[in-house]
């Protein structure tokens, strides 16, 4: 039987999603379901500094949406998840839709971005967007954990499993 390896991918449930508890573990309970079925590997709260928002939106310093973008991010906790499943990268963005709430509830309606997003910036969720951008945001959100090792571990799990 074709095994397909699992990837890791960086979430953000933004603080629009934080402040009500309830939406909340309502996501973290859709994504763990069929049929999305991703495990959660990692999960913290996190409450950033200024500093540490423009760093993380560095790519966007200068766009007209940068400093509501870096405000929206510090002014409430958020969750930060690390997801695991065949493809998590990929799936994971699409669940989650395009970056404009708006244009999601046109093309893409039912994504989680259609269902909770409320504005361009207040659009509830980031998700990395390649392999290496996914190892960058685990290492600066999860700085103890070590993908090398969760690979390995879970490599035995397949082979006890089969
Ligand atoms: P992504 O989060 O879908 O990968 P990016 O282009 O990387 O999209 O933008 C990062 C974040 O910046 C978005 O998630 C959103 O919060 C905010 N943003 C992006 N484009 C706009 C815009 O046109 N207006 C307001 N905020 C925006």
């Amino acid at each position: 039987m074709l095994k397909l390896k699992k990837q890791l991918t960086l979430a953000l449930l933004k603080p629009d999603i934080v402040v009500n508890p309830t939406i909340r573990n309502q996501i973290l309970h859709k994504i763990q379901s069929h049929p999305h079925s991703f495990t959660i590997v990692e999960q913290k709260d996190i409450l950033w500094k200024l500093a540490q928002a423009k760093a993380f939106y560095k790519a966007h310093e200068g766009r007209f949406f940068f400093e509501r973008l870096c405000g929206f991010m510090t002014s409430g906790k958020f969750t930060a998840l690390i997801l695991a499943r065949e493809d998590a990268i990929h799936y994971w963005r699409q669940l989650i839709g395009p970056t404009h709430p708006c244009r999601a509830r046109v093309v893409a309606p039912g994504t989680l971005r259609a269902t909770y997003g409320l504005t361009d910036t207040r659009n509830s969720f980031h998700g990395s967007d390649s392999d290496d951008t996914a190892k960058r945001e685990i290492k600066l959100f999860f700085p103890d954990f070590d993908i090398d090792e969760w690979k390995t571990n879970q490599e035995i799990h397949d082979i006890r499993k089969s």
